[in-house]
């Protein structure tokens, strides 16, 4: 057995029930290959794969909080800090009923290598809880928000680690989280990212990750001499990282012609009219399927099935393992050529293979929505720097990241002779920074 593969069995062997965490490592850990075997001896003996797999620590906490009836409900509440070779800890919260230890250790890893593709100093970890913020009322948000951070307040900071949003945590959230983390340890820092504009929040980081996402797309697009414009494009999901795809694919000239949420999807052929979507979602909290009702010639799915629509592009934004093998064939069969990924991990291991072996031009999330949090390092320095940049200046960074995270994936998977591969390409790319820095800071 090689190297590679003695680690993934031990970590399965070792992490029962962790089916993410065990997908998200293996897909690490298979590209890495080609890396290990050319010094295997060394990192067998400095046991760098085991150190990379294991978090540093992972916190677990009660979440007690009152219901608008008065009565108490407990939640579960975590902090995976997983690896700070190259930062401070650095990665979403997300509020979801799914979430478990499996989910938040796939995303804190996915996250190291994620982060160190920014070029950003910053670590990688995830936390989170399986409270539902749907059809909650806001003081019950607020409430649930408080006693969360009461507890998380006393292992995060702004040099130590530094949370944001993600599923089901948005400016909402992170407001009643900051405040209470402020009224807590009686300091005004850079603890949390994502932060309203009115204190210590960064222009464009609401759009980051779905405008990076875009940018990351058109750097593909044209590596293929080809456009954005005039494409039919799929947008999976209707949250933060969708819409804001959304906005910036029309703006580059891109037909999106189907969103969803997790109920159905809308298919309107006239193209998205992203203002109703924004009302629905971002003011209403309401469903997509409110969109047929009001947009005529557009219709509603319920279930799933997007991938039924046939598009040029497809960019899954919702969750993960949304994307499997049966809808991989289809987007293939209809004709699909590039997917690029703005949620974390939204297609399946062998649904990434299929479309792989069939020329879709593939980027996975780690590289692809890397723009949300290298907006919010951008965020943390303008909260150290006590100062903040204009929306141009943001945006011009975040552009220029995207580019050269393009850059970087495409130089990794060419030096392993894996031209195109930006699965391999993204995560040596990601892991050779990481294991220089864990090198150099000895056994720890
Ligand atoms: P939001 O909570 O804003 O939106 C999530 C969207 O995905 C909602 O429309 C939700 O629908 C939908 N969704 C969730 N689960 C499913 C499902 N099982 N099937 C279909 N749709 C579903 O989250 P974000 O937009 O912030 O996050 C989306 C993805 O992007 C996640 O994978 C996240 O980890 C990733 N990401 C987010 C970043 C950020 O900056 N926010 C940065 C990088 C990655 P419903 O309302 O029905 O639940
Ligand atoms: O998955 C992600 O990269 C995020 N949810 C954003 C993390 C952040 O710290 O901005």
């Amino acid at each position: 057995m090689s190297y590679t593969e003695e680690v993934y069995a031990k970590v399965v062997a070792q992490n029962p029930n962790e089916p993410e965490f065990h997908q998200a490592v293996k897909e690490v850990l298979d590209s890495l290959k080609v890396v290990i075997d050319r010094n295997e001896e060394e990192y067998r003996r400095l046991s760098i794969l085991e150190r990379l797999v294991e978090p540093e620590r992972i916190i677990s906490f009660r979440v007690p909080w009152v219901d608008d009836k008065g009565t108490v409900q407990v939640n579960k509440g975590y902090r995976v800090q997983f690896n700070s070779a190259i930062g401070p800890y650095k990665g979403g919260l997300r509020f979801h009923p799914s979430v478990n230890q499996s989910i938040l250790k796939f995303l804190g890893f996915e996250q190291i290598f994620k982060n160190s593709l920014t070029g950003l100093p910053i670590g990688g970890g995830k936390g989170g809880s399986n409270f539902d913020p749907k059809g909650k009322s806001d003081r019950e948000v607020m409430a649930f928000c408080q006693s969360f951070m009461t507890e998380l307040s006393k292992y995060i900071g702004a040099d130590m680690d530094v949370p944001a949003g993600d599923i089901g945590v948005g400016g909402r959230e992170i407001g009643y989280l900051y405040g209470q983390y402020k009224r807590i340890r009686g300091q005004y820092e850079g603890v949390l990212t994502g932060k309203g504009l009115s204190y210590g929040g960064s222009l464009i980081r609401t759009q980051a990750t779905g405008y990076g996402l875009v940018y990351m797309l058109n750097e593909m697009v044209n590596a293929k001499n080809d456009t954005i414009s005039g494409k039919t494009i799929i947008v999976t999901g209707s949250g933060n990282v969708a819409i804001y795809a959304v906005e910036k694919a029309q703006q580059l000239g891109g037909k999106v012609v189907a969103m969803c949420d997790s109920n159905g999807y809308i298919y309107d052929p006239a193209g998205i009219k992203l203002d109703i979507v924004k009302d629905i979602k971002e003011v209403k909290r309401g469903r997509i399927r409110e969109y047929a009702e009001r947009v005529e010639g557009a219709s509603y799915t319920e279930g799933q099935g997007i991938w039924n629509i046939r598009c040029d592009i497809f960019l899954p934004c919702a969750t993960q393992n949304e994307l499997d093998l049966e809808g991989a064939r289809i987007l293939v069969a209809n004709g699909c050529k590039y997917i690029a990924e703005g949620a974390n991990m939204p297609t399946t291991l062998e649904a990434t293979n299929y479309v792989m072996e069939n020329g879709v031009v593939f980027m996975p999330g780690k590289a692809a929505n890397a723009g949300g949090v290298a907006t919010s390092a951008l965020e943390m320095s303008q909260n150290s720097m006590r100062l903040s940049w204009t929306a141009e200046e943001v945006d011009q960074k975040l552009n220029r990241i995207m580019k050269d995270i393009f850059h970087k994936v495409d130089d990794a998977s060419r030096r392993y002779g894996l031209e195109g591969n930006y699965v391999a390409g993204a995560n040596i790319a990601g892991f050779e920074k990481v294991v220089d820095a864990m090198k150099a800071q000895g056994i720890v």
